[in-house]
């Protein structure tokens, strides 16, 4: 049995990188796996906007020794990965997949023997299709079959496991469902499904949470939270309105119940102002009060900088095409609030802005505002397009360039007491992007995609590396 007293012993720090089971695993049809709805999704719906899939990915289902052997040779300590759901319950509910346990099995055996501390997250993003079908997170009945099958993988998997996350990004997920539109089930502008999934996302991670309490299981569990840090434009008038609508829009609704135990206060005003409701059981505070998280996960890439809403349509802006498209992202909510344009930072290929600084801002603000015990960042990284050389090596000089600036702002909140202790990049290694296809790029190891999955270690791995032995040497 392994001890979560042991996973901070020698070291102050868990340096790692990540990865979720339906961006790099494949095998989406083997071993009895479930029908996903991104299965679905990618194998019937003409939103699909790039005609690729998640069938094959980076193939981890099969090559996890490869990966996982370059990733200790990094020197990194620590590895993200999510279990999918329908490859342990097929249907989501019901009859547990003997052989998706044992693939798990033998993936976190083989990070432990390699010396790399397993983080591992219950659900990012992939439903069972199955439930799906049945409304998805807008179902309340949902959040007990999570909570079922939380327990499953607990009981399998938790005498090695030390580091859990219930659910990954619920506010980002429900926006791209439910108001962007661009995920499955695909619903445009839907505030009041937007509410309601999170709301219920929430129940469901405190739901399982309260069970790994119960269990006694020797490990930490918690959400991982995108970061919403909101900043306001100094030219806006009602600064005070923007900041509450904005900050419990993307912050609040999901750090409170995460890391205080209970909704935000503001709740139910700014839901009525947003012409919404929320179905909730007067349960349910109690169940938010169980259901606390020990640590927060943060997957940080950027920031909301917003203004006055004003009385123009109501409209969301988003790119998943790169640079066959202008669209910068941001939303506008009529007389609430909306994205404001910073003309003196620069924007990716996808329209996010490049803004290292936050990860100093976020962090002293969440750590400040919520206190939490414990702060992994679960993601941070750069997606840009890339060209390797003849024999496969991709200079990611950019990638190396905003790593050390997000990476000196980490060690400086640190240094200022913030207890942050873990950082994941994100990716890996090169992977399926959510709509976004295969041509944005995010890992340290380049993936050929058309050259039978060929694996090349990225300039940026070898120097993740030697920042590492740095960090370790005190240098
Ligand atoms: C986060 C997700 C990841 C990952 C990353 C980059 O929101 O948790 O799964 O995909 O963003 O996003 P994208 O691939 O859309 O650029």
């Amino acid at each position: 049995m392994r001890k979560f007293s042991e996973v901070f012993k020698d070291k102050d720090f868990l340096w790692g990188s990540g990865t979720a089971a339906y961006q790099c695993e494949g095998a989406w049809d083997q071993e009895k796996k479930g029908l996903g709805e991104w299965d679905y999704f990618n194998h019937k719906s003409n939103l699909n906007i790039n005609h690729v899939n998640g069938d094959v990915s980076a193939d981890f289902f099969h090559k996890y020794k490869e990966y996982i052997d370059l990733l200790a040779a990094d020197h990194q300590n620590t590895f993200r990965f999510s279990i999918a759901w329908d490859r342990i319950i097929p249907n989501g509910v019901g009859e547990v997949n003997q052989e998706g346990i044992e693939f798990y099995n033998r993936v976190i055996n083989y990070c432990i023997e390699k010396g790399l501390e397993p983080n591992v997250s219950l659900f990012h993003y992939d439903l069972p299709y199955e439930l799906a079908i049945q409304g998805g997170w807008l179902n309340r009945k949902l959040t007990d079959y999570f909570a079922s099958y939380a327990e499953v993988c607990f009981k399998n998997f938790g005498d090695r496991v030390k580091i859990w996350c219930t659910i990954n990004e619920p506010r980002y997920y429900s926006y791209c469902v439910n108001i962007v539109g661009n995920y499955p089930p695909n619903r445009k502008l839907d505030f009041q499904s937007y509410f309601q999934y999170q709301y219920n996302l929430m129940l469901a991670s405190a739901k399982a949470v309260r069970i790994f309490h119960d269990l006694k299981i020797d490990g930490i569990i918690g959400i991982v939270h995108d970061n919403g840090n909101v900043e306001i434009d100094p030219t806006t008038k009602n600064i005070k309105k923007v900041h509450l609508f904005g900050d419990f829009f993307y912050n609040r609704q999901i750090l409170c119940p995460a890391l205080l135990g209970k909704m935000p206060e503001e709740t139910e005003k700014v839901i009525n102002d947003f012409n919404c409701m929320l179905y909730k059981k007067e349960i349910d505070q109690k169940i938010f009060a169980e259901g606390k998280g020990d640590y927060l996960g943060l997957n940080l890439y950027n920031r909301q900088y917003l203004t006055d809403g004003t009385d123009k349509e109501t409209k969301v802006f988003h790119n998943n095409k790169g640079c066959k498209s202008k669209i910068t992202e941001g939303i506008r909510i009529k007389n609430v609030f909306e994205t404001s344009f910073d003309p003196n930072v620069k924007r990716n290929k996808w329209g996010r802005e490049e803004l290292p600084r936050v990860m100093y801002t976020a962090l002293k603000e969440i750590q400040q505002s919520y206190n939490p015990n414990l702060i992994l960042i679960t993601e941070n990284g750069h997606g840009g397009y890339e060209t390797a050389d003849s024999k496969g090596f991709v200079k990611d000089d950019k990638r190396i360039e905003l790593t050390s600036k997000f990476l000196h702002y980490l060690l400086k909140a640190k240094s200022e007491g913030v207890k942050v202790h873990g950082y994941y990049h994100w990716s890996a290694m090169d992977l399926y992007s959510w709509i976004n296809g295969y041509d944005k790029r995010y890992g340290l190891i380049r993936v050929d995609f058309k050259n039978n999955l060929a694996l090349t270690p990225k300039k940026s791995y070898y120097w993740y590396r030697d920042f590492i032995d740095q960090y370790f040497s005190g240098a």
